[in-house]
């Protein structure tokens, strides 16, 4: 890709600058478990992930803008606006699980929400919650209060944001209940564009950046099986791997099976077979 200057690194995709105005955001086929990237790829995933995002970023134009200019041919590649990035990450959790779980069995509060007493790991809440985090380059992103948020982005636009992304995350739970996929948690990046307007950017509504429960299996008062990495966590602990890099390399087995699981969740949420999306990427965004 001669035209395109790399800009930056995330575990699983990287970014690239294509002029002054637009960055092309590719989705490799890597997978994170417990946090460290494994050397076996699950060929698709990509491809599945960047579907998705389109997909969710058509269902919630009318809530907020997105940075998507449009998905090039291969899948993968997203070519977007290129916006002034917030830093802090947008977190909306509906149901009690990960850091939120565990924060409020600690302190009965999550990001300064107090929540009710007596909650079990994985329940529902009476209504969501934005619970922003801070980024980090690595390893986990660190929760922080209301109080701290604003300080980073100002008070009155982190009202903004807040509004926008619980609004955002009701949408996207509301169609995802639909096809019975619960969206436990979610997390996104939001930018400002020229205008200055709020604009979702990054991956959005995709089982990397948010936590996919199939609701026939849901059952309160422990965690909840992955949609998608379920097969690769159990293979890599029963290896007795202490979740430091280097990962395990992944059996055939775990690759297929882990692969079936994620065109199962693009084809849940989409609607539409996997192969028609390869085959024209643009049928997502319609
Ligand atoms: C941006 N990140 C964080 C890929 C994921 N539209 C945009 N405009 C300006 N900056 C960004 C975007 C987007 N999306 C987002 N960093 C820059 C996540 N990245 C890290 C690198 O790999």
């Amino acid at each position: 890709m001669p035209e395109a200057v790399h800009v930056g690194s995330g575990k699983v995709r990287e970014l690239y600058a294509l002029d002054e105005e637009r960055l092309l955001l590719v989705a490799s086929d890597r997978i994170s478990v417990f946090d460290v990237v494994l050397p076996t790829e699950i060929p698709d995933k990509g491809r599945v992930l960047t579907g998705l995002s389109g997909y969710w970023f058509s269902r919630t134009e009318a809530v907020c803008p997105n940075h998507l200019i449009g998905i090039r041919d291969d899948g993968r590649s997203t070519e977007c606006r290129r916006l002034t990035m917030l830093p802090i990450e947008c977190v909306v959790r509906g149901y009690l699980s990960g850091s939120g779980w565990k924060d409020y069995r600690e302190t009965g509060e999550v990001c300064g929400h107090r929540l009710p007493e007596g909650l079990s790991e994985s329940d529902k809440l009476d209504a969501p919650i934005f619970t922003p985090a801070t980024k980090a380059q690595t390893g986990h992103d660190q929760n922080i209060t209301r109080e701290q948020a604003a300080e980073l982005i100002g008070a009155d636009r982190l009202d903004a944001v807040e509004s926008i992304s619980l609004e955002l995350y009701a949408t996207a739970a509301g169609y995802a209940a639909e096809r019975g996929i619960i969206i436990a948690d979610t997390k996104f990046e939001l930018g400002l564009d020229d205008d200055g307007q709020l604009v979702l950017a990054d991956e959005a509504f995709t089982p990397d950046s948010s936590r996919f429960w199939p609701a026939a299996e849901y059952e309160p008062g422990g965690p909840q099986p992955s949609f998608d990495k379920q097969f690769v966590r159990d293979y890599a602990e029963s290896l007795g791997w202490d979740k430091t890099d280097p990962g395990p390399e992944l059996p055939d087995d775990v690759v297929a099976g882990t692969r079936v699981r994620y065109l199962e969740a693009f084809e849940q949420i989409n609607g539409i077979p996997f192969a028609e999306y390869a085959a024209e990427p643009g049928t997502v965004l319609r």
